[in-house]
This record gives C-alpha cells, sequence and structure tokens, in this order.
C-alpha cells in the first residue's frame, strides 16, 4: 500500500497535533495489518477491493470487542430477551452503517487517504445482503438496528440464503433475473460459530411408548450452523446478534463406500439435500418440490432458532438452583415476522412436551404466553396456506399438534361461544375442503399467539374489522397497532449527510439522530430563507449525485434542475406502477400537443421508477417492460426531452435506495386504499424532505396527519368505499375518464414500440376478477391522480413554498423513527427492558 505510515512523520508528534491522527493512524496500522495478515488475495495488490475487505475486518475486530461484552452481560445480568424470527433481512452494505454507529468515520477516512483511498470509493465495493424481498425484510432490519441503539436485550434470526434476492438485469424481452451472488467471496461481517449446531429433523415417523409418550424418530435429520453477524448500535457499545442458520450435513452422512465405488452423487445426497435448504430466498414454489423446499426452510429456521433458544435459557438457570419452565415467558419473547415463522408454535410445544416433558397444558400455557405474531399484509395470496399432506408427510409429529390445537380451540368456541359456532369453519385452524386440505398459517397464529399486531393505524383496523374480526371478540385486548419506522440513521443521517449537518447546525443538537421528535423544531424555521438556502444547496448536491448515478447505470442524461419524481418499490398490481406511467403517458401526448411556447410554461420533470418483478409475476414484468419501452420513447424524443425524461432504475436494492431517496423531491405511495399495510420507503422519503403524492393506505395517513395536509398531494379512493366502487364496476356501472381512454389508446397505437400491451392494459377492463376486471382501481383514481399531478406542478413553480413544505416534511417524520416503533413493541408486547453494556 502507498503510504501505510506517512514517512518521516512520527506517530507521536502527530498525535500530539491532533487527536484524530493518533486514532487514524492506530486504523491505519490495523487496516494494513488485515491486507498483510489476513490476506485473501495475493500479495502486493492493495487496490479498492482489497482495501474494502481489510478496512471491513479493521472494523469488525472493533465490533467483536463490543459484542462479546454484550453477551456477557446480557448473560450475567439475565433479562429478559427477545428473538426475532424472520425469514427474511435486507441488511444491505455494512461499513458505513458500522463505521457511523461507532462514530468513527473521519478517523476512518483519514486513514483510507493516508493508505491511497477514499472512504467512498471503499464503501462501494461492498456487496449488498440482500436476504428479503421488500418492506418486511428491510423493517427486521431497521427494526435490528434500533433494539441495539436503544440497548434492548433482543437478537435476530434468520437463514444464510446463498443467493440472496436476484440480480435485475434487462433484455430486449424485458427484466431477467440473476442470481446475486453475495458470498462470491465472503462476507467479512459474519462469524462462523463452529460450537453453535443444532440437528434438524425432516420426515420420518411418530413412535408412542408404553407410556403413551410421543417421539419423532426416523426420517433425515441436517445440521444447522450458526453464522453471527454484529449489529451495532448507535454510540453506545451494545452490540446485538444478527444469527443466520446454514445447513449441512456431517462427515458420517458421507457414504465413502459408495464413493469408491463410483456412485458420486448417491454418496453425497444427503450434502446435497442440505446444500439446497438455504441455497436461495423464496424458491419458486410453482412446483410441489418448490413448496416442499419452502416449508423445509421454514421449518428449520423454527427449529434451530427454538434450540438455541431454549439451550441459552437452561444455560442461564443452571447456575442459579431452582428454576421451572413457568419462568420461561418472563426470561424469553418471540416476535414472529408474519406467518413465514408459524412453524415456531408446534416446534415449541413439541421441544417442551416430547423433550422436556412437559404436559400439553403447561407447555400451551407457556408457548402461547411467549410467542406474538405480526401480519404485514392482507392480499389473499400472501397468507399463507399449506397443504396437511406435504406437512404430515415433512412434520408428522407438528402435524398432530396442530390437529390437537384445533380440536381444542373449536371445544373452547363450542363450550363457551355458541354465537360463534357458525363461524366456525373459517375461524379454524385446518380447512378440511377435500378437494384441498391445507392449515391455514394465519389462523393458527392468532389462535396461539398472546398477541397480534398490524403495522400502521389503518391496516390493524382492517385485521380488527375484517380479516381477524371473528376473533376480536374472544380476545379483544390480544389486537393491536405498531405503527412501522425507519431507523434514522441509515436513512438519513448516513445517507443525506448534507442535509444532516444543516439539521444539526439548525437545531443545535445532533439527538435528533435517536430522538427523532426533535425534528419538529424545524417548523419554527420553515419560513427562514437561510435555511431554505442551505435546505436548497443540500437538496442539489443530492439530486447532482443521484444524476451521475442514472447517467452511469442507465446511460440517461437527467436534468437535476427539473422535478425528481420517484417510485420504487417491488412490483406490484395493488401499488399501482401503472397508474404513475398511464399518467406519464398521458403527460407526454399532452406535451407532444404543445406549441414550444407553451411547453416553456410547464414544469419539467424527471420521473424514475425501479424495483424488482418476481419471476413469474407476468403482469408486473409486463410493468417493468412498459415503463423501459415509454422511457426509450421519450427519452429520445427531442421535442420534449427537455420537459419530460423517464428512467426505469436498474436492480433497485438497499444501496440503490440510499441514493435515490435523498435526491428525490416528489415520490409517489399510490396504492390502491386498504392494500398496502403500512409502507416504509414512504417515511424514508417524507424524512429526507421529499413530498408524497398518495392514497390514503397505510402509513401515508398517519405520515398526512403528523406533516399536515398541505403538505401532501392527495387523491384516490378510500378503503371504505373501495368495496362499492368494486361492485359498481361489477355492475357495468363505471364510466372511465377520457384522460384515462386516451393514455391506453396511445399505448395501443404502438407509440412506444410493436410489444403487445393488449393482456396488460385488458386487466384494467372487463368488469371484474382478482386481477382483472380493473380490481385495483386504477381507472377510476386516474382523474384525482392527475389532478393532484397539476397541483404538483403548479406547486415546484413556486420555490420557496416548495422548500418550506419539505422542510415541514422532515420536521413532521419524528413519529416514523423505527425507535419509537421499538420502543412500543418492548413495552406493550415484548415487556423487556433497557440492558446497556456499562
Ligand atoms: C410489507 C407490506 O406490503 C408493507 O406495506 C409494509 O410496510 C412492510 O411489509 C413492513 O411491514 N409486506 C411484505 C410481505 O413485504 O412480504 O408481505
Amino acid at each position: 500500500p502507498n503510504g501505510a505510515t506517512a514517512p518521516g512523520i512520527s506517530a507521536k508528534i502527530l498525535a500530539a497535533a491532533n487527536p484524530l491522527a493518533e486514532e487514524s493512524l492506530e486504523i491505519a496500522s490495523n487496516i494494513s495489518y488485515h491486507a498483510r495478515y489476513s490476506p485473501h488475495f495475493s500479495p502486493f495488490k492493495f487496490e479498492p477491493e482489497q482495501a474494502y475487505y481489510a478496512t471491513a475486518e479493521s472494523v469488525r475486530d472493533r465490533l467483536i470487542q463490543q459484542w462479546n461484552e454484550t453477551y456477557f452481560h446480557f448473560h450475567k445480568v439475565d433479562p429478559k430477551q427477545t428473538y426475532y424470527l424472520s425469514m427474511e433481512f435486507l441488511q444491505g452494505r455494512a461499513l458505513t452503517n458500522a463505521i457511523g454507529n461507532l462514530n468513527i468515520q473521519d478517523a476512518y477516512a483519514d486513514a483510507l487517504n493516508k493508505l491511497g483511498h477514499e472512504l467512498e470509493d471503499i464503501t462501494e465495493q461492498e456487496k449488498d445482503a440482500a436476504l428479503g424481498n421488500g418492506g418486511l425484510g428491510r423493517l427486521a432490519s431497521c427494526f435490528l438496528d434500533s433494539m441495539a441503539t436503544l440497548n434492548l436485550p433482543a437478537w435476530g434470526y434468520g437463514l444464510r440464503y446463498r443467493y440472496g434476492l436476484f440480480k435485475q438485469r434487462f433484455t430486449k424481452e424485458g427484466q431477467e433475473e440473476v442470481a446475486e451472488d453475495w458470498l462470491e467471496k465472503f462476507s467479512p461481517w459474519e462469524v462462523v460459530r463452529h460450537d453453535v449446531i443444532f440437528p434438524v429433523r425432516f420426515f420420518g415417523n411418530v413412535e408412542v411408548s408404553p407410556t403413551g409418550s410421543r417421539n419423532w424418530v426416523g426420517g433425515e435429520v441436517i445440521q444447522a450452523l450458526a453464522y453471527d453477524v454484529p449489529i451495532p448500535g448507535y454510540k453506545t457499545k451494545n452490540t446485538i446478534s444478527l444469527r443466520l442458520w446454514e445447513a449441512k450435513a456431517g462427515a458420517e452422512d458421507f457414504n465413502l463406500f459408495q464413493f469408491n465405488d463410483g456412485q458420486y452423487e448417491s454418496a453425497a445426497q444427503l450434502h446435497s439435500r442440505a446444500q439446497q435448504i438455504c441455497a436461495v430466498l423464496y424458491p419458486g414454489d410453482a412446483t410441489e418440490e418448490g413448496k416442499l423446499l419452502r416449508l423445509k426452510q421454514q421449518y428449520f429456521l423454527c427449529s434451530a432458532s427454538l434450540q438455541d433458544i431454549i439451550f441459552r435459557f437452561k444455560e442461564r438457570r443452571d447456575k442459579k438452583d431452582l428454576w421451572q419452565w413457568s419462568q420461561f415467558p418472563s426470561k424469553v419473547a418471540v416476535q414472529l415476522n408474519d406467518t413465514h415463522p408459524t412453524l415456531a408454535i408446534p416446534e415449541l410445544m413439541r421441544l417442551l412436551m416430547d423433550d422436556e416433558r412437559l404436559g400439553w397444558d403447561e407447555a400451551w400455557d407457556i408457548t402461547t404466553r411467549t410467542i406474538a405474531y405480526t401480519n404485514h399484509t392482507v392480499l389473499p395470496e400472501a397468507l399463507e396456506k399449506w397443504s396437511q399432506a406435504v406437512l404430515r408427510k415433512l412434520l408428522p409429529r407438528h402435524m398432530e399438534i396442530i390437529e390437537e390445537i384445533d380440536k381444542r380451540f373449536m371445544a373452547m368456541i363450542r363450550s363457551t361461544r355458541t354465537d360463534l359456532e357458525s363461524k366456525l369453519s373459517s375461524m379454524c385452524v385446518l380447512d378440511n375442503d377435500p378437494k384441498r386440505p391445507v392449515v391455514r398459517m394465519a389462523n393458527l397464529c392468532v389462535v396461539s399467539a398472546h398477541t397480534v399486531n398490524g403495522v400502521a393505524q389503518l391496516h390493524s383496523d382492517i385485521l380488527k374489522s375484517e380479516l381477524f374480526a371473528d376473533y376480536v371478540s374472544i380476545w379483544p385486548a390480544k389486537f393491536q397497532n405498531k405503527t412501522n419506522g425507519i431507523t434514522p440513521r441509515r436513512w438519513l443521517r448516513f445517507c443525506s449527510p448534507e442535509l444532516s449537518n444543516i439539521i444539526t447546525k439548525w437545531l443545535k443538537t445532533d439527538q435528533w439522530i435517536t430522538k427523532l421528535d426533535l425534528l419538529l423544531e424545524l417548523r419554527k424555521f420553515a419560513d427562514n430563507a437561510d435555511l431554505q438556502a442551505e435546505w436548497a444547496s443540500a437538496k442539489m448536491a443530492n439530486k447532482q449525485r443521484l444524476a451521475q448515478y442514472v447517467l452511469q447505470v442507465t446511460g440517461v442524461t437527467i436534468d437535476p434542475n427539473s422535478l425528481f419524481d420517484i417510485q420504487v418499490k417491488r412490483i406490484h398490481e395493488y401499488k399501482r406502477q401503472l397508474l404513475n406511467i398511464l399518467g406519464t403517458i398521458y403527460r407526454y401526448k399532452k406535451l407532444k400537443e404543445m406549441s414550444p411556447e407553451e411547453r416553456k410554461n410547464t414544469t419539467s420533470r424527471t420521473i424514475m421508477i425501479g424495483g424488482k418483478a418476481f419471476a413469474t409475476y407476468t403482469n408486473a414484468k409486463r410493468i417493468v417492460k412498459l415503463v423501459n419501452d415509454v422511457g426509450s420513447v421519450i427519452n429520445n424524443d427531442p421535442e420534449v426531452n427537455n420537459y419530460l425524461k423517464v428512467v426505469f432504475v436498474p436492480n433497485y436494492n438497499v444501496s440503490v435506495a440510499e441514493m435515490l431517496i435523498p435526491g428525490s423531491e416528489l415520490s409517489q405511495h399510490i396504492s390502491t386504499a386498504g392494500m398496502e399495510a403500512s409502507g416504509t420507503s414512504n417515511m424514508k422519503f417524507a424524512l429526507n424532505g421529499c413530498i408524497i403524492i398518495g392514497t390514503l393506505d397505510g402509513a401515508n395517513v398517519e405520515i398526512r396527519e403528523e406533516i399536515g395536509e398541505d403538505n401532501f398531494f392527495l387523491f384516490g379512493a378510500t378503503a371504505d368505499e373501495v368495496p362499492r366502487l368494486r361492485k359498481e364496476r361489477e355492475n357495468g356501472q363505471f364510466k372511465p375518464d377520457p384522460r384515462f381512454e386516451e393514455a391506453k389508446q396511445f399505448i395501443r397505437s404502438g407509440a412506444f414500440g410493436s410489444y403487445d400491451y393488449n393482456a396488460l392494459l385488458e386487466s384494467l377492463e372487463g368488469n371484474s376478477g382478482y386481477g382483472r376486471g380493473d380490481y385495483f382501481l386504477v381507472g377510476h383514481d386516474f382523474p384525482s391522480y392527475m389532478d393532484a399531478q397539476d397541483r404538483v406542478d403548479e406547486a415546484y413553480k413556486d420555490r420557496i413554498k416548495w422548500l418550506k413544505m419539505s422542510i415541514l416534511s422532515t420536521a413532521g417524520s419524528g413519529k416514523f423513527s423505527s425507535d419509537r416503533t421499538i420502543s412500543q413493541y418492548a413495552n406493550e408486547i415484548w415487556n423487556i427492558e433497557e440492558c446497556r453494556v456499562p
């Protein structure tokens, strides 16, 4: 490395002049040490890639120290601890976050400079850890950051997928999925725990002993090996764990005899079956094999995590002379992130009854007092139902337990709530429809968990009034709301240092980073011309950075003086990217019809759309293709491309979001009301001073309440109008707005190429059906959407007014910190307390 230590200057002299210099010299030498003595590459190479790995390892050293202290402290204090079980964690990159939370950015930047590198270039080397799909997975990661920052005794449990969410590429046909190899070289952030390994059984059968006890035997046993990722809190020693399980088979499962006999595949059969378990996030489940594999993944997570939790509970008890199983719920809280880890319920029952020999009543009491469940969606296709036959084959003992839970639930209703008997067939856990007998996982969760929560007020209300309405009268206190939140560290402090510094300067404190409500103080200065000028220049810097990025990844030049209008999220019909692109098409058509003079009076816009479409979701893929096709026509049309550009931002992920969100001015959260449980990117955009155009859906409702209705462009039907509007459509009473018809017709005219978009457009036509007959009400909301867009154009012309709205948007975002959300979970669901490492 060039200049690992500055030649000719002794460390002591430098240090006397500047304490930062001492720290950065130490860091530089530590980085050099890693480059030299934990080499993963050929020697004498110190390009950005090698520098990244060496830097990350030097940061990890610091984390390991705090991490061990945290572990021992929790062990000693023995507080009640929460375990967050999630099939998804969308962590993104770790380096910027780690040095930011450790508060050593400047020293690291300085150290890397001494070694001939820029910190920004080095952080760019890191691959995103994309072990999740979208909102639910990113929420889990924001929660971990808050748990650590709030010094809560809490851990995350997930799976160590070999390939995370696919990388999105484009061909002429549209989106193509490529395996995302986040472990291609290795991850410097994980530590394998060779001593933490648990057996997980699949298949087999249940044996009954002469005393009546039941035992699950046979089948195949795969080992779950722990990989830990450190999660540092912000400016605290507390560093918690995200424990990811990896599946492996042992040496004894390798048949040497067969191998020497040339039967290579059958010799390593269990090894290859073990490898399949954590191979990919969300294996396609169109086939029976795919379904079985996904179920295996879910059980693997639940079984390994619960064995580990029980092991730790006992380990912490052993030193205390007398303890009882009834103490378990006062030491352990388990949160199920949606229904994916539902098998934790029968697994905990099984471990308590079959391994620990407790009776049903005691095991049930412990299980129900331990487990809580969060629902993240009301979409029918996302409500998991597993075939009873598949479950019985894969997990015979669990199926027995589920049947028993259901039987007891029904008996309870029949004996105490005869008024609900007519509802039993939809309330019970097993759906015994002879054509397709299934286990309803959400029902199992509601029947078994002590608390059920939705993720925004509107969504929690819908759960209570619709999806779970019948249970509310049995257990009114079981249902809660926990409005989602986002971590202000990653989503403002680190992704927009310019804006953060301005906020800190005007608030005269940086405490807002952990007490986000303090942002409210900014309201006082919203009219202040100096703040507005600083605000505008920070926003402009972020827009320029984004424009650079867009040019680099798409080749399209965009003008930072135009209005940056962004919609990024998974592609789904209910999220209505189609509404956005139809509106864009209409805008384009009107621009074409204008005279050059008229065009000069319009607001120039750059519309950016990004997001991944699930590989088998045909309409979502068509939408992606349409956006790309529309972009290539408009961006190459010299008549209008000074006034409108349309960009599909490829491969949307956490680090792309960190670039897009700070540079945005308008963002679209335009789902059909009642269908987006909460949304969390809406919170990230608002926090970054970006104005929302949106429907009254999910957390939009609360964001609008907080930042004021004047700072939100509202349109569209409300959730309670939606059923009636759908009915009206079915009855043929819907009259489409001429603008809507014009936009569709323009696509059909072939203005955007020869691809046949009829099938996509037909989903907006006809009268009925989920995913047909405009179920998502694009046509109904189109006119009010276009009117709201006109208001946006007008508002943007008054730059001072827009800046004020932008400041007020940030000022009103205090509620949406995940610190607030996690404190509420801690107090109102988990009943855990701070456990700060001294
Ligand atoms: C998402 C919801 O769609 C989104 O509204 C919510 O903000 C997020 O969970 C976090 O609660 N659901 C999923 C999913 O990502 O896979 O169901």
